[in-house]
């Protein structure tokens, strides 16, 4: 059974919860604010500023300038990673604090807010550090008397809008590329979790960001996100988020011709053959369903287990999600927090409802687990076939899928029938067979005998509707970048 950890007392932090425009902290202009709240107890944590478009033209005004004005994009490159890297150095200096309150604001476990994603912050921000004074073009050798190269600039003005599910590693990934290239950035954090975001912001000026280059305005959808995909002075939107979010922002995008790059939704297949060390394969597949509560774009909601091995690993799945450790996300053993908010909690309870209605065995879980925050029980269904509702849509909780498959053929077909392609695993001792797998998957990113692997250099993103472009590596540096071509005439 999963257990409830003791409740620990956070001591009072203060929290910036101001909008950043041209290098100062500010409230709205309509003097607005919104209640950001605690998922683990649904207390208010602060009011935040909450951005409209007034808000927005402001910010995009600032940015505009900085990047016209050339202080960032003609700093010498190597400055700019310099800048890069002391932000970096001041998040890994503060790392236990923003840990906190992530984990306050988010509800993520204590220990994977401070031993995952903030070190994964520190990395990515020092990998682009290291990529600013790198970015360069080529000599081209056309016919006649001429020379020829090409030239990387910055796109300009970038409007990013990111989600709560890793709410600082979201910022990481997306100012990273956008700085080293030379762009300046109006970001619109998620209206669940706009606090780590803001400190962020006081940290890149604590580090030395000129005015103007990072602008930050929490908001809504609506009413902050949509008037920013519209706004004519920006040149470029980077996206995360739910796939019908993402194609509306592609169409309102298209008016001014934006560059747009989009990491959305999926329903990743986990695919286990009976050859596989299955211990490794039970801990592989709980890591990429239960990581953040399940709350990842990758998570590998459809296990698809060889039916050799079935009925063992649904046994153990289910016995190991059960003994999965809830509550507090202060105590350092907790494994499980709360579901970020109400409306994705009230989500989940429907799709582990419909589950159980078409026919799937509910195995573990299957509802709410306690009576304050918005937690839920470690869920998993057996039985499950391809047309149900909890095996073809995107969740975004801790339920579990188990599907059976006899051969690699039928699986690769099964695997395939989606309209998502963000990620897939296969586990197996075969070497031959992981790597046509994991030819024939499409998907952004395959793992083999492992999952949510993630790197600073490794790019990743996703097929079909799961989105356009890539995050991080190199790849990511060419979502901020135009090229362009100067051909000289030598006379
Ligand atoms: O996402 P939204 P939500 C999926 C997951 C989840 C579902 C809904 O399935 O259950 O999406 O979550 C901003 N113009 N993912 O509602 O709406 C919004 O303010 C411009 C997958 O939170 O896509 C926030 O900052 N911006 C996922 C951001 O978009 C708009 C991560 C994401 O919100 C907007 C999160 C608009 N019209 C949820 N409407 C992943 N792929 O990682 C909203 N926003």
């Amino acid at each position: 059974m999963a257990t409830v950890t003791k409740p620990r007392k956070k001591a009072a932090h203060s929290h910036q919860t101001k909008l950043l425009i041209d290098g100062t902290f500010r409230d709205s202009q309509s003097g607005k604010t919104f209640a950001t709240v605690n998922p683990a107890t649904e207390e208010v944590i602060a009011q935040v500023a909450e951005g409209n478009a007034a808000d927005i033209d402001l910010a995009v005004k600032a940015a505009r300038k900085a990047f016209d004005e050339g202080l960032w994009r003609k700093m010498d490159a190597r400055d700019r990673g310099r800048l890069l890297g002391k932000l970096a150095d001041l998040v890994e200096a503060n790392i236990d604090e923003l840990a906190e309150l992530e984990t306050l604001d988010n509800g993520k476990p204590i220990a994977e807010s401070r031993n995952g994603d903030l070190p994964l912050v520190v990395d990515c921000l020092r990998y682009y550090a290291g990529w600013a004074d790198k970015i360069h073009g080529q000599t081209i050798p056309i016919r006649g008397n001429y020379f020829c190269y090409s030239r990387k600039e910055p796109v300009g003005v970038v409007g990013q809008i990111i989600p709560w599910n890793f709410p600082m590693l979201m910022v990481a990934w997306k100012w990273g590329p956008a700085l080293a290239a030379g762009c300046t950035i109006v970001l619109k954090p998620a209206e669940q979790t706009p606090l780590t975001a803001l400190r962020m912001g006081e940290l890149a000026m604590e580090a030395g960001f000129p005015a103007g280059v990072i602008n930050i305005v929490p908001g809504f959808g609506e009413t902050a996100g949509a008037p920013l995909v519209a706004h004519k002075g920006v040149d470029k939107i980077a996206f995360t988020g739910e796939t019908s979010t993402g194609k509306l922002i592609m169409k309102n995008a298209a008016d001014s011709m934006k560059r747009v790059t989009l990491e959305l939704g999926g329903k990743s297949p986990n695919i286990v053959f009976a050859d596989a060390d299955l211990d490794a394969a039970v801990e592989g597949a709980m890591l990429g369903l239960f990581l953040n509560q399940g709350q990842c774009c990758c998570a590998g909601s459809r296990l698809l287990v060889q039916d050799k091995v079935y009925d063992q690993m649904v046994e153990r799945l289910a016995d190991r999600a059960g003994k999965r450790t809830l509550g507090d996300p202060f105590d350092s053993k907790t494994e499980q927090g709360p579901q970020i908010d109400e409306a994705q909690f009230n989500k989940i309870l429907h799709y582990i409802g419909k589950g159980k209605e078409q026919g799937a065995r509910c195995v573990t879980g299957g509802e709410r687990f306690g009576s304050k925050g918005y937690f839920i029980k470690p869920t998993v269904f057996a039985d499950v076939k391809d047309d149900m509702a909890i095996a073809t849509d995107e969740i975004f909780g801790p339920v579990m899928q188990v599907l059976k498959f006899k051969d690699m053929d039928e699986v690769l077909h099964r695997a395939n029938s989606t309209d998502y392609g963000l990620a897939a695993a296969v586990w197996t001792r075969d070497i031959a067979r992981a790597h046509a797998v994991a030819q024939h998957i499409r998907a952004g990113t395959v793992w083999v005998n492992c999952y949510d692997v993630f790197d600073a250099a490794a790019p990743f993103g996703g097929f079909k509707t799961s989105g356009i472009g890539r995050e991080l590596g190199e790849k990511a540096l060419d979502n901020y970048l135009e090229h362009k071509t100067v051909t000289v005439s030598l006379g």
